[in-house]
């Protein structure tokens, strides 16, 4: 019977278009993917229309930036990420760094945002904030992933 020392999580890491439109920054990204200890389970580069845009952040709906936010995601490529490691999802968060700019380089220098990001919203990166956004996430961006099957071939050590 397979022993596993620590639980594995999938999480959803989207590299947004302001970083996709700089290849060494992209390359930057994924090499410190790798190097942090992720198993990159999907990859996929895409583009939204503006109604995925929309319907993604439906939630931020009536906050100031809604529209900015949903012009920029819809703007250009993005790559996303199926990630996979234990806590994936807090680990990834910890590596992009606050949202906000300014505070990601005040408080945190060594993170992706503070390092890459323009603004509050050209942040370079995504990702998931929980569990349940995590398998959302997931299914909106790679719809053809069965994360049921895919997370009880890989038992116990996903959860
Ligand atoms: P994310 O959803 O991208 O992981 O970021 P988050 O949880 O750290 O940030 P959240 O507060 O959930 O913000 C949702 C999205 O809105 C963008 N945003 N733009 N002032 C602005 O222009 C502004 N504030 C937030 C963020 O970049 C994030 O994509
Ligand atoms: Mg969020």
């Amino acid at each position: 019977t397979l022993h596993c020392a620590k639980a594995l999580q999938l999480t959803l890491a989207v590299i947004k278009p302001d970083a996709v439109a700089h290849p060494l920054i992209m390359k930057a990204l994924h090499q410190r993917i790798l190097e942090s200890n992720f198993i990159i389970v999907r990859r996929k580069d895409l583009k939204w229309r503006r109604q995925d845009s929309e319907r993604f952040y439906a939630e931020h709906s009536g906050r100031f930036f809604y529209q900015r936010l949903v012009e920029f995601m819809s703007s250009g490529p993005m790559r996303a990420y199926i990630l996979a490691r234990e806590d994936a999802i807090a680990h990834w968060r910890e590596l992009m760094g606050p949202t906000k700019v300014y505070r990601a380089r005040y408080t945190s220098p060594d993170t992706i945002r503070a390092q890459y990001g323009l603004t509050d919203t050209r942040n370079t990166t995504h990702g998931s904030d929980s569990v349940e956004s995590a398998h959302r996430e997931i299914a909106f961006f790679f719809p053809e992933f069965q994360i049921e099957d895919w997370m009880k071939k890989e038992e116990p050590c996903f959860r």
